[in-house]
């Protein structure tokens, strides 16, 4: 483990910023990055503005900025398209006096209209925050109250999801798609942005006013609201310059989803401060479909994840008959550990390296990264960003050497480093309990070139094709059910999605295990939480391991299932 793989591919990187690593770190000031936003000189701050109306400003207006497609829909538009519909919609929002501050959240499958209605948001200085579509009842309801949501842009699919009368705080619900009800402030997006105007004076804010929030999974308690402030922008600025290495002519597409971090950082700012045309492929995946949005936009950058590669692998070659992919010059992964099988049948189906980036929701953006140009070891997250310092630590804060597995930590702050945890200081605090670093919950090691290597989590947190999943919150849903009397939720390794679900139950007295129960609670948890969090095993046990305060024993569950010893049982009930 640990040394070069000396068969590297001719990189394809354009932008010569890391060139040389160390003289890049050396000479690193955030400050460099600054200068390239108009705030810089005239102190007004908006992220919208940098990302869309200052390319129209500065002549850029008639360049596309978004390739929409889907099984139905193929549409275009420039930055100047993107500047009318979201000033369109920031004089929605402010006709009803929603404004600096307030929370707007989004909940709809991507599709333009999720993009336009994000910006107008941003412009007005109110805080996004997006849902992903899978989201049930519950999972939806949890978010928004504890977010306090004031207005909500969503369909007429997902309207029946909203429990709006558990809602007092939500005042206004936007439709794309059709429909009103005014009388339930229910409003139709078309006809409201239809006739507000087209001008807008965007709300100028500071760098610590807020920005966006991203609901994400711990393993204990309810989702954590991440909020993110303006000041990420650099940040997302900066690694789109040097990770994405995004130049003016690129054709980029991210894979993620806006309900997901990746899917904002870097489907919508980083590439937008960059003033590129960025892609996106609504609909489900299927391997022959991303090959073709490939093909048709002539993508060039492209940053998906490792399950997504995994299972563009399995399809096989019959996926990748007759289509030309020659336009890729750059390739990246995000948010599970890119296993080195795929990173070398990368090199030979793409010819070139696929570059593995570490970061998580707290952080904002990318900060363990393979640079393009550099050498990569596969199976290796890659090096800090210049003006980001990682290292390993003990429990106590100890930096532990080289080799020597431990606390992934980044020195604090960053510009894209979260903000607070809506509504739970405590949470916040316990991310920074040794003083001047960020405790990331992964544990890593690194060699002695500076490159860091990934382990696992720290937690119980689960990573299902990675999507970040609270075992807490699997829980809850499960004991809802009449014949769940405890359950406890553990990742059980899968070759495909890295980790899947998996729930050890036991049952009220009166019920009995079967095959039709198992799939009844799975689905359960299916339609009232998200597919993705539904236990794929289901196991029934007369028992569940608790400590004498009652806590289920995850770490007894999880030796149970790989067949390892169980450790301390020193707290065990009995
Ligand atoms: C951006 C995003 C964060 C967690 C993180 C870690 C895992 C992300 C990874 C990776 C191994 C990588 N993770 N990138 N593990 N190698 N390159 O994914 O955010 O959804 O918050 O997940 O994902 O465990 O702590 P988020």
């Amino acid at each position: 483990m640990g040394q070069v793989h000396h068969h590297v591919l001719p990189g394809r990187a354009r932008n010569p910023n890391l060139a040389d690593y160390d003289q890049a770190v050396t000479h690193f000031k955030w400050e460099d990055v600054e200068r390239n936003f108009t705030w810089y000189d005239t102190g007004k701050v908006n992220m919208a503005y940098e990302a869309v109306d200052r390319h129209v400003r500065e002549g850029r207006g008639e360049k596309t900025a978004l390739l929409y497609s889907d099984s139905t829909r193929d549409e275009s538009y420039t930055f100047a398209d993107l500047q009318e519909k979201s000033n369109r919609f920031g004089n929605v929002l402010r006709k009803y006096r929603i404004g600096k501050g307030d929370r707007v959240f989004l909940f709809m499958p991507r599709q333009p209209e999720l993009y336009f209605s994000l910006l107008g948001i941003l412009k007005v200085g109110a805080v996004a925050g997006p849902l992903f579509e899978a989201f049930m009842e519950t999972a939806v309801k949890d978010r928004l109250e504890d977010s306090g949501a004031v207005a909500l842009v969503t369909t007429p699919e997902l309207l029946h999801r909203v429990k709006r009368e558990e809602l007092p705080e939500l005042r206004y619900i936007f439709l794309v798609g059709g429909g009103s009800d005014p009388e339930n402030y229910v409003l139709d997006y078309e006809t409201e942005c239809a006739s507000a105007s087209e001008e807008l004076e965007p709300e100028w804010l500071g760098l610590e006013d807020g920005l966006i929030m991203h609901y994400t999974s711990g393993s204990t308690g309810k989702p954590k609201g991440v909020y993110h402030v303006q000041r990420a922008m650099i940040q997302h600025y900066y690694s789109g310059k040097v990770v994405l290495d995004l130049l003016d002519d690129d054709i980029y597409w991210c894979t993620a989803d806006p309900g997901w971090v990746t899917g904002t950082s870097y489907g919508i700012f980083a590439p937008w401060l960059c003033g590129v045309t960025n892609v996106v492929r609504g609909g489900r995946f299927s391997p022959r479909d991303w090959y073709q949005t490939i093909e048709r936009n002539k993508v060039t950058v492209w940053y998906s994840a490792p399950t997504a590669f995994r299972m563009l692998m399995s399809a096989g070659t019959e996926s990748l008959k007759g289509v030309d992919l020659s336009s890729l010059r750059h390739i990246l992964s995000v948010g599970e550990p890119l296993n080195p099988e795929v990173i070398r049948w990368g090199d030979k189906v793409y010819s070139q390296r696929i570059h593995d980036t570490w970061w998580m929701t707290e952080t904002g953006g990318q900060l363990i990264c393979n640079f393009p140009g550099m050498d990569i070891k596969p199976g290796s997250m890659g090096r800090p960003l210049p003006g980001i310092k990682a290292t390993i630590l003990d429990d106590k804060g100890n930096k532990l050497p080289p080799y020597t597995m431990g606390n992934l930590a980044i020195q604090t702050p960053w510009p894209s480093m979260m903000d607070r945890i809506w509504n739970n200081s405590a949470k916040y605090e316990e991310y920074f309990r040794i003083p001047g670093w960020y405790i990331s919950g992964d544990s890593a090691y690194m060699d002695d070139e500076g490159y860091f290597w990934f382990q696992g989590r720290v937690d119980d947190v689960i990573n299902s094709a990675g999507e970040r999943i609270g075992p807490f919150e699997v829980e809850s849903k499960l004991i809802e059910h009449p014949a769940v009397a405890e359950a406890g939720v553990i990742g059980k390794p899968d070759t495909l999605r890295g980790e899947i679900v998996k729930a050890f139950i036991s049952l009220r007295q009166g019920y009995i295990p079967s095959p039709e129960l198992k799939a009844e609670i799975a689905s359960f948890v299916r339609s009232g939480l998200s597919a993705h969090a539904a236990p794929r095993e289901i196991e029934f046990k007369d028992k569940l391991p608790k400590t004498r305060s009652g806590k289920i024993m995850r770490r007894v569950l999880k030796a149970w299932e790989l067949q390892l010893p169980a450790g301390d049982l020193s707290t065990i009930e009995d």
